[in-house]
């Protein structure tokens, strides 16, 4: 049994957990126990498994092996292996943000009738910093030019950085990157990069390891999430502020509910487009519903979230306490951050999972293969499989918590901006004069070592307490917006100078900035502080956290954040202990070249209290006032 009470801080968790044992389901928490004990080679990264002379593992006591047949050491596999996590990272932000290219340049072409280009503002932005002249040119001529440039970041075979990184980091930060020789060519190129040389028998250099970790990193931050946030923007809007609810509450008793999970719009954005038609609407008439109710999970929840106020039913440890409701007709899903047990979990109850992609299928779930040329049609068809469902749905087994919470989402560069009245002014003036003391981005998953949402709300509460603005994306988002920490009344918990701020601009001191690939969002505000202040982004007051991280999407991210000069935060041990060179390097050698580091601390009230003090050390160093 899970301690049910002790496992989550977010009402209404608990008791489905609780539920979840009385079906005789079993949950991610409940997986997570049988787990016990973990793989201590695998926690520590000195396990290889790079070839079959292997698995090598080196023994951290110093008493067994010290190196792996080919003569490893454990600081050649720790490096080895945390580059590899930064690839499938990098991977998985970046192929995201190709298939979202690909939706792009198909309207641009004339092909996908059923999307649009909504944001064309946005359109003629990116175009400028890409050097694409716009003048007497159409949107979809425009479009088309941008399009090809962006498809040959991912491949192009030149010794130029990506344009893209080019076009938006501050200068003083690309004459670090360049120093180092970390600047990315291409995204694909430095991803296959890594695989190359965590390969048997190539890089054995933990620092060299580690910096084109850095490259690779610095490849999904800057380009590939930044192309999927600036593309996404203009295809479905760029977020402005929006109102909505976030917990298991949004889920309906008498409708029709459709949960979208995963991250990539383009799917998720028309399910809850078509879902409002009134001929879907009718035919969940038909069967007996008052309507259909969408409601988001995890990234793509955030995407809908932002874009058009969909109500979010959790983050990523809540996936299956949905299903566990007994009140979900379907999930539909992309890519990322599916739990290949939601089928099992679906088979309890009457829930239908969706597969959509042929690269993320599940066994046992119903694949309809999404194409973006009849994407109006198989939304459709998906839908119809939900409302269908319907009849279907046990009465006895539901039970939907009552929980859920105000929120204010959307706050895009964009609309941060609008809020601070057209400018940074006001907010490099707060800053200046300690009102607001700094900014910290506090993104990343749920993993069941934490307490779920206890590290995301804790974090977060102790720092706007000391007047720090909170920004972030992710299960983050979902958790402080769970928590009441996206609404403008919760100024109310922050330190005098940041509850002014929020008042007299009617902002959260927590803002929601977004999904994952989203986190580019927060590099473009550093980026835009760092030029009108004439510094780099490692002088600012600022910090980064990951409170609850477990995918390798988040060590990307953490990468870049640290390679961009951010002091970043992990709540969650990374698997490098097996090596105290790795360990010191990223902890603390790599500030020295790139003016960010790694903390590790699993203690939230903790890691504020550093959080805080490294501000002040940096305020300092500008000579302002702490
Ligand atoms: Ni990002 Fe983590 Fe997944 Fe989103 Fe949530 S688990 S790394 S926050 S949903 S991608």
């Amino acid at each position: 049994k899970v301690p049910s009470k002790q496992v989550s801080i977010t009402p209404g968790v608990g008791k489905l957990i609780e539920k979840a044992e009385e079906d005789g389901v079993k949950t991610a928490w409940h997986r997570f126990l049988e787990q016990q004990p973990q793989c201590g080679f695998g926690l520590l990264g000195v396990c290889c498994k790079n070839c079959t002379m292997g698995p090598c593992r080196i023994d951290p006591f110093g008493v067994g092996p010290t190196k792996g047949v080919c003569g490893a050491d454990a600081d050649t596999i720790v490096a080895r292996n945390i580059v590899r996590m930064i690839a499938a990272g990098t991977a998985g932000h970046s192929d995201h943000s190709r298939d979202v290219v690909h939706v792009f340049k198909g309207i641009a072409e004339g092909k996908f009738k059923d999307y649009k280009l909504t944001d064309v503002e946005k359109l003629k932005e990116l175009a400028k910093i890409l050097g694409v002249e716009t003048e007497g040119k159409s949107e979809n001529e425009i479009a088309l030019e941008v399009a090809h440039i962006l498809e040959m970041e991912f491949g192009k075979q030149d010794e130029e950085p990506v344009r893209l990184l080019a076009a938006t980091a501050p200068k003083k930060r690309i004459k670090v990157w360049e120093k180092l020789g970390v600047l990315p060519r291409a995204i694909d190129r430095e991803i296959c990069l890594s695989m190359h040389r965590t390969h048997i028998g190539c890089d054995a250099d933990p620092a060299s390891l580690l910096l084109h970790g850095v490259r690779t990193a610095l490849a999904d931050g800057w380009c590939g999430s930044m192309m999927a946030t600036y593309l996404s923007d203009i295809l479905f809007g760029t977020p402005k502020p929006i109102k909505s609810l976030a917990n298991l509450g949004v889920l309906k008793e008498d409708m029709v509910n459709i949960i979208v999970h995963g991250h990539n719009p383009i799917l998720s954005m028309k399910i809850a487009e078509i879902a409002q038609s009134e001929e879907m609407q009718k035919l969940a008439e038909q069967y007996g519903a008052k309507g259909i109710n969408v409601a988001g999970m995890c990234c793509t929840g955030n995407e809908v979230l932002s874009r058009m106020g969909v109500q979010v039913a959790g983050n990523f440890l809540m996936q299956e306490l949905a299903i566990i409701t007994g009140a979900v007709e379907a999930v539909i899903v992309d890519y990322q951050c599916l739990m290949p047990s939601l089928v099992d979990v679906a088979s309890c109850y009457h829930t239908k999972i969706i597969t959509t992609e042929p690269k993320a299928r599940i066994p046992g779930a119903i694949h309809v293969e999404f194409e973006p040329e009849k994407a109006d049609e198989i939304a459709k068809e998906i839908i119809k499989i939900a409302i269908e469902n319907y009849k279907n749905r046990v009465p006895a087994k539901v039970y939907i918590p009552e929980h859920k919470m105000e929120l204010v989402a959307g706050f895009s560069v964009e609309a941060i901006l609008e809020a601070l009245g057209g400018t940074l002014e006001p907010l490099i003036k707060a800053l200046q004069d300690g009102t607001i003391k700094g900014i910290v981005g506090i993104v990343g998953c749920n993993n069941p070592r934490v307490k779920q949402n206890y590290g995301h709300v804790t974090l977060a509460k102790e720092l706007i307490k000391r007047d720090i603005l909170v920004v972030g994306t992710g299960c983050w988002g979902i958790a402080a917006a769970m928590h009441g920490l996206l609404t403008p009344e919760a100024a109310e918990m922050a330190g005098p100078g940041l509850k002014a701020v929020c008042e007299a601009l009617g902002i959260p001191p927590c803002l929601h900035m977004g999904s994952c690939v989203d986190c580019s969002r927060i590099l473009l505000v550093l980026s835009a502080l760092a030029n009108a202040l004439n510094v780099d982004i490692s002088d600012l007051p600022v910090a980064g956290s990951a409170p609850e991280w477990m995918s390798e999407k988040a060590v990307a991210i953490g990468t870049y954040f640290v390679a961009s000069g951010v002091f970043t935060h992990l709540g969650v041990i990374p698997p490098v202990l097996g090596s105290q060179k790795v360990t010191k390097l990223l902890t603390d050698d790599i500030e020295d070249l790139l003016g960010g580091k790694f903390y590790v601390e699993t203690d939230p009230v903790k890691a504020a209290e550093t959080i805080y003090n490294v501000i002040i050390e940096k305020r300092k160093k500008l000579g302002w006032p702490i």
